[in-house]
């Protein structure tokens, strides 16, 4: 289930493209998260009290926290598949301390597909999220298999 080189290539580009709006980006997501699966957001005692888009919009935490995920996610990304250092420590985090299932990580994969895809159109082409696609689910596969080491059902 690797990538070849030409679909990393592409996955690094985009993300490429991404870099420079994270705090923008993450932000959206998270709350994109929150709205389309609220009960993710009961995972986080700092954010479950944020009601409405108002609340979540002006959360200058909730902004911090999405900056934070895609910029690890960017860090994995770009391990090209040779990501075991960075996520074996996030695998461990969110199966014995965050408790996070891997049904909430796809949702989580799904909702930045879908914002790179709004945001940078003419330069996610169906070859582009074809390939994030895959790279984003081998992450996910990893972390599965890591929940299963630690003891997680996830
Ligand atoms: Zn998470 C945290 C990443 C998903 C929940 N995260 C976190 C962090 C990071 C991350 C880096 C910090 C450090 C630790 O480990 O702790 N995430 C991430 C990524 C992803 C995620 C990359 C994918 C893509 N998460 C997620 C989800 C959820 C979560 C889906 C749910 C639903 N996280 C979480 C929590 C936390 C975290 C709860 C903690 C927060 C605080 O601070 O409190």
């Amino acid at each position: 289930m690797g990538l070849s080189d030409q679909e990393w290539q592409k996955v690094i580009d985009i993300w490429g493209k991404v870099e420079p709006d994270l705090p923008a980006r993450g932000q959206e997501v998270i709350i994109s998260l929150f709205q389309n699966h609220p009960e993710t957001q009961d995972k986080f005692d700092k954010f479950k009290n944020l009601k409405s888009m108002d609340e979540m919009r002006s959360s200058e935490e909730l902004k911090k926290h999405g900056t934070t995920v895609l910029t690890a996610l960017g860090k994995i990304l770009k391990q090209k598949g040779n990501h075991e250092a960075e996520v074996t420590p996030l695998a461990q985090s969110h199966a014995n301390k965050h408790k996070i299932p891997i049904k909430y990580l796809e949702f989580i994969c799904e909702i930045i597909v879908g914002i790179i895809a709004e945001k940078y159109a003419a330069d996610f082409g169906p070859d582009s999220q074809a390939a994030m696609r895959k790279a984003l689910e081998l992450f996910r596969n990893d972390m599965a298999s890591k929940y299963k080491d630690f003891g997680f059902q996830g």
